[in-house]
């Protein structure tokens, strides 16, 4: 029975006020200025890569009217995306070692001493918070584990990236003076270089251990890697398989037909119908948004073909595929512009020379160069042509 609930109040307000730990119980002689400062510039050079590659992915895949993304270099977005995930894995170990360098400040009295003072604390608090979420939502996208997300990934990381941003640029602000009299100071003492060292190393560890996903002379060494190019189904690692998407008897069926309509035409395709038509073959990879990537070669029926086949110009249209899938997020994908008149943009049959492996979109799949796996659809039922 609690007797006395006022005075136990008081006693707990009285601990917050003067908690027996003082930023002083913290005596590890590496703490500093300088070593927060430098850790903090690593840790914002990694996180502007990070914001710029995330947000032109985000632009590439929900483009607004002004935005235009080449088809060439083919392997453009393959390098912007790589690198995006590997800044935010070099991150981990950084952000590890920043909060660790600060952590003692949390226990400085009293908590707030005037309005400006409050302001700080609170856009450390957000900047601390939105760092975490967007590191471990990021690192469970990449390892397919939804189940701790009851939000929709690609908005929830898009939105608190920006809010990560603000916060980032108010800390800077606030803190520069502090910054610009720590970082010029001389030399570091032997035994913060070795901290500074130790951290860049495990950096450097998780960038060897995980880039192979999408470099591939590091394949071997990339135990980290979620996914490697050349395993899976002919070489190519799989995202969503035949049988996750429910495709698997509709592409299996003997009857299946490619429709291809629009402008008052529509063409019905078989696969013997397909293969008649001139067959091309390209070398272009498949760049997950996840970060991994492999290049292998197609072979199939150009897209502007397609359009042709209509009676109309590639160049003033828009095509919208879709596929076989009845639900999910990825079962179409709109092919314009650059991509959709480029040569190498493909309806493939053939992946390595053999007709696709289910899993990789038999009977029928797009690929086009520069683009994000996410728009690379399988499994193709129809093809919609209207004027750009
Ligand atoms: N219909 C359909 N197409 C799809 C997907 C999907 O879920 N459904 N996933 C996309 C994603 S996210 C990627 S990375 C690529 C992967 O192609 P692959 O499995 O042949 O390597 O397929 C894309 N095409
Ligand atoms: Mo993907």
């Amino acid at each position: 029975m609690v007797r006395h609930p006022g005075r136990r109040l008081t006693r707990a307000l009285a601990w917050l006020a003067h908690p027996p730990v003082r930023p002083e119980s913290f005596p590890s002689p590496l703490r500093s200025t300088r070593l927060t400062s430098r850790l903090g510039l690593a840790l914002g050079v990694a996180f502007a890569v990070c914001f710029v590659t995330g947000l032109l992915s985000h632009l590439i895949q929900q483009p607004p009217g002004w935005f235009r993304w080449p088809s060439h270099p083919a392997g453009l977005y393959r390098f912007t995306q790589g690198l995006h995930v590997a800044t935010g894995l070099a991150t981990v170990p950084l952000l590890g070692a920043k909060l660790w360098s600060v952590y003692p400040r949390l226990f400085t009295r009293p908590v707030l001493r005037d309005l400006a003072h409050a302001a700080e604390r609170l856009s450390v608090a957000v900047l601390v918070g939105a760092a975490l979420f967007q590191v471990v939502s990021g690192l469970l996208n990449i390892s397919h584990w939804y189940a701790p997300m009851p939000f929709f990934f690609t908005a929830g990381h898009y939105w608190v990236a920006w809010l990560s941003v603000g916060a980032l640029l108010t800390h800077i602000g606030v803190q520069l003076p502090a910054i610009r009299a720590a970082l010029p100071r001389g030399g570091d003492d032997p035994q913060r270089r070795r901290f500074l060292a130790t951290v860049a190393a495990a950096a450097g560890v998780i960038t060897v251990a995980t880039a192979g996903q999408t470099v591939r002379p590091l394949a071997a060494v990339s135990v980290l890697a979620p996914r490697r190019p050349g395993t899976g189904p002919q070489g190519v690692p799989v995202n969503r398989t035949a049988a996750a998407a429910g495709v698997r008897d509709a592409a299996l069926h003997p009857g299946y037909r490619l429709t291809v309509a629009g402008f008052g035409r529509t063409v019905e395709l078989g696969l013997a119908d397909l293969a008649g038509l001139p067959q091309h073959t390209t070398v272009l990879p498949i760049a997950c948004v996840e970060g991994w990537s492999c290049t292998a070669t197609w072979t199939g029926v150009r897209l502007a073909d397609l359009a042709r086949l209509l009676g109309v110009d590639p160049a003033g249209c828009v095509a919208v595929v879709r596929s076989l899938q009845t639900a999910g997020r990825y079962r179409s994908s709109t092919v314009a512009g650059p991509h959709l008149v480029d040569g190498r943009t493909l309806v493939a049959l053939r992946l390595g020379g053999e007709p696709l492996a289910l899993d990789h979109g038999y009977p029928a799949r797009l690929i086009a160069p520069n683009r994000p796996g996410v728009l690379q659809t399988k499994w193709l039922s129809r093809i919609s042509l209207r004027a750009a």
